[in-house]
């Protein structure tokens, strides 16, 4: 369809490492904004508050996993240290924390109960530590803070097991001194890959890249192999002058860019990095809880299609549920989590695609057709090197109500669909089109009107490279 660019080539070199592919597996995985906004009915603390406003009364850690595991969230990740720089746990380097709260006694830890809770319940525990500190003396004094957060980072680090992500806040303004402060990153992250190996660097990190809003909008064409430079204009020049294009493109990475990976943009790429998109966004208007919410929490047809567009379109979904004062997620998110959940198990328990036959247009001899039948990256399907535009057809075992084709690619071995569209055989022979799309990725869900058919057909019309696909679902 298009003439091949070297980018292309180079780009379909970028694969997740171990612990990018691990997260991306979690596909949904939830927040809790907790802190002294909860009780200040604020949205950004200004590091003035009492620590004694922090006073939770029915505080119970396993009611929220209880309400994360019923929408079938897969991790959690606490707000241990918000831009107020109160601590839910009782740091050494602070007293500004639960430890001067009336919370337990002034004996608690928020984060030992909420990550023992997590384990309990099997679901992986995370740490938000917001580098913004408007409490703490040191903050803009350079070395000195960059000491204290290592102190506080190494404390979450060692004391509260195993954590799935780091998940750093650009958010950067002045501290009590009236004084920013310039972060030493590469230190911050040196640490957590000492400390925490598996955990993902999240967002002002390497490992996971911010969608680039908070509204749960989503994009058509979500790429998680991402250009890290261009050509300076001189070197486009003199390229042009061999390559089929002269346009000149000069582009800086904008996280709020509509556009990441079409081939026109990475075309004067000069390098790449796997850097997974993830969505975060909160279940109400703000991201601590404020009573006056309690009507405007997101209708349960709303949560799932963000959930659709999301896992069902090549990001991670993080979706933040506030605590509230007593400490509880609030009897209506608990509801609409509760909703969710059923909704995707109903729809997703049945997959059509297992009794059936897969066949290709080709293969290449090795890396069959049937192997898209199982959910994993032990397997996958491949034609030959070169062959861009393949056809799989999943002839069903009978004539069935379809309405979902799921579509996962072998990342392990990088992106490479850009696009892709799946019919469905009728009762006279031809196939109508019920879907189409761009991107694949991670996963996509292609959802449509539902379809009597015993025949799906998925064309990919066209790849980087020649693709290569992990797993067909058909519900
Ligand atoms: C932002 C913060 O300023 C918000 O309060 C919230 O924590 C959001 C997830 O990130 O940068």
């Amino acid at each position: 369809m298009y003439p091949y660019f070297e980018s292309d080539r180079m780009a379909v070199k970028c694969c997740p490492s171990a612990r990018q592919l691990a997260v991306e597996q979690m596909e949904f995985y939830a927040f809790a904004h907790f802190t002294v906004n909860t009780f200040t009915d604020q949205e950004w603390g200004d590091g003035t508050e009492p620590e004694s406003v922090f006073n939770p009364t029915a505080f119970d850690a396993d009611q929220w996993v209880d309400a994360l595991r019923s929408a079938g969230v897969k991790g959690l990740i606490l707000t241990c240290k918000h831009h107020d720089g109160f601590c839910l746990w009782p740091s050494a380097v602070t007293e500004h924390s639960v430890k001067n709260s009336p919370f337990r006694g002034g004996n608690g830890d928020v984060v030992r109960e909420v990550s023992d809770a997590c384990r309990r319940g099997g679901l992986k525990f995370g740490v938000y530590l917001s580098p913004w500190d408007r409490n703490a003396a040191v903050y803009g004094q350079g070395e000195a803070y960059d000491d204290f957060f290592c102190r506080q980072l190494t404390e979450l680090c060692t004391n509260y097991g195993e954590l799935f992500s780091v998940w750093f806040d650009g958010a950067c303004g002045e501290g009590p001194n009236g004084k920013k402060q310039v972060y030493d990153w590469n230190r911050y992250y040196a640490l957590v890959r000492e400390l925490q190996p598996n955990a993902c660097l999240s967002i002002c990190g390497p490992d996971i890249r911010w969608c680039g809003n908070e509204a749960g909008d989503t994009r058509e064409s979500e790429w998680s192999v991402l250009p890290t430079g261009f050509l300076s204009p001189e070197e486009v020049a003199a390229k042009s002058q061999t390559s089929d294009s002269k346009e000149f493109r000069e582009k800086k990475i904008d996280a709020m860019e509509k556009d990441l990976g079409s081939r026109g943009f990475i075309e004067n790429a000069t390098g790449f990095a796997w850097r997974p998109s993830e969505t975060d966004t909160s279940i109400r208007p703000g991201w601590f809880y404020h009573a006056s919410e309690d009507g405007r929490v997101r209708s349960t047809e709303t949560l799932l299609d963000i959930w659709y567009r999301t896992v069902g379109g090549n990001s991670l979904l993080l979706l933040n549920i506030p605590p509230d004062r007593r400490g509880l997620f609030h009897e209506v998110d608990v509801q609409r989590l509760r909703e969710m959940g059923e909704y995707i198990r109903k729809t997703f328990a049945d997959n059509l695609a297992e009794n059936a036959v897969i066949t290709a247009s080709s293969d290449d001899g090795y890396h069959l057709p049937e192997n898209v039948k199982v959910n994993n990256y032990d397997a996958y399907y491949k034609p030959f090197d070169g062959e861009n535009a393949v056809t799989l057809t999943v002839k069903l075992d009978g004539i069935h109500d379809v309405s979902h084709v799921v579509i996962k690619e072998h990342i392990p071995m990088s992106q490479r669909i850009e696009h892709f569209a799946i019919d469905a055989k009728q009762a006279d022979g031809s196939y109508a089109e019920v879907a189409s799309g761009t991107t694949v990725g991670y996963q996509k869900i292609a959802r449509f009107a539902p379809v009597s058919t015993d025949e799906i057909r998925i064309r990919i019309e066209d790849s980087r490279v020649c693709p290569i696909l992990s797993f067909i679902g058909v519900y």
